[in-house]
């Protein structure tokens, strides 16, 4: 049996993380077995890469090493964790993926989708998710909950065209393939885009029981 492998999208302080555990709740209610993980990250070693990545620096960082450092972290993610999970036949709820470096690299830095695009069919050889939850919301608001959380990260420093880019990139890519993309509007209250959430529920373990 293969698993489920759901990837959860958006801006920042987009809720993806909140949302991401609380659908890991709704999911084990109902005897599914989740795993829980973030990218960049989700090993000790892609985590180390994480820090690279998100530390601010005086050395500006080129934008094809940021994209190389995010797939080296992927392609340690996907053998360490990733594909295993998924062989055992869980669901994978992952915060972050590679919409996220067609996002950020492509539509942020500015580097070609093809480029973006060569790493990924080397790193993830035809993997993709099954589902992408891609939380929606205007720039200024999710950077204000990100603010209120304290100290920025090399991303959280960029101004508000980058993110802009970010926004509408993942807008355009949900929008060209709503078979695997469903957009939630995440400035609305939590409760509200829980109970969102909970209306794709059935949806989700439908796909996941196939
Ligand atoms: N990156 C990542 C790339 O450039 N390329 C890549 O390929 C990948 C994978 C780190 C950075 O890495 C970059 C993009 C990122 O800049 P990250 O840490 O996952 O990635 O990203 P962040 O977006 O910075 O994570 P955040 O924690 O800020 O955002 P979340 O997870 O979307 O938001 P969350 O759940 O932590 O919530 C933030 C705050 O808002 C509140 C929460 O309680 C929390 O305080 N909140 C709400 N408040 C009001 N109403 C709601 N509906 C709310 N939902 C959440």
């Amino acid at each position: 049996m293969s698993g489920l492998f759901i990837t959860l999208e958006g801006p920042e302080g987009a809720g993806k993380s909140t949302n991401r555990d609380y659908l890991a709740e709704r999911l084990a209610e109902r005897g599914i077995e989740v795993v829980l993980t973030r990218e960049p990250g989700g090993t000790p070693l892609a985590e180390r890469v994480r820090e690279l990545l998100l530390a601010p620096s005086e050395e500006p960082m080129a934008a094809d090493t940021e994209l190389l450092l995010v797939f080296a972290a992927r392609a340690q993610h996907l053998a360490q964790v990733i594909r295993p999970a998924l062989a055992r036949g869980c669901v994978v709820l992952c915060d972050r993926f590679t919409d996220a470096t067609y996002a950020y690299q492509g539509g942020g830095r500015g580097l070609s989708e093809a480029r973006i695009a060569v790493l990924e069919q080397f790193v993830q050889d035809g993997l993709r998710p099954g589902l992408t939850l891609v939380f929606d919301l205007p720039v200024e608001v999710g950077l204000a909950r990100a603010a209120a959380r304290g100290r920025l990260d090399r991303f959280e420093q960029e101004g508000r065209q980058f993110f802009e880019a970010v926004r509408q990139t993942y807008l355009r890519r949900a929008r060209a393939e709503p078979s695997r993309y469903r957009i939630l509007d995440a400035a609305q209250t939590l409760e509200r885009v829980q109970r969102d959430l909970d209306a794709l529920l059935m949806e989700i373990v439908e796909l996941y029981r196939g």
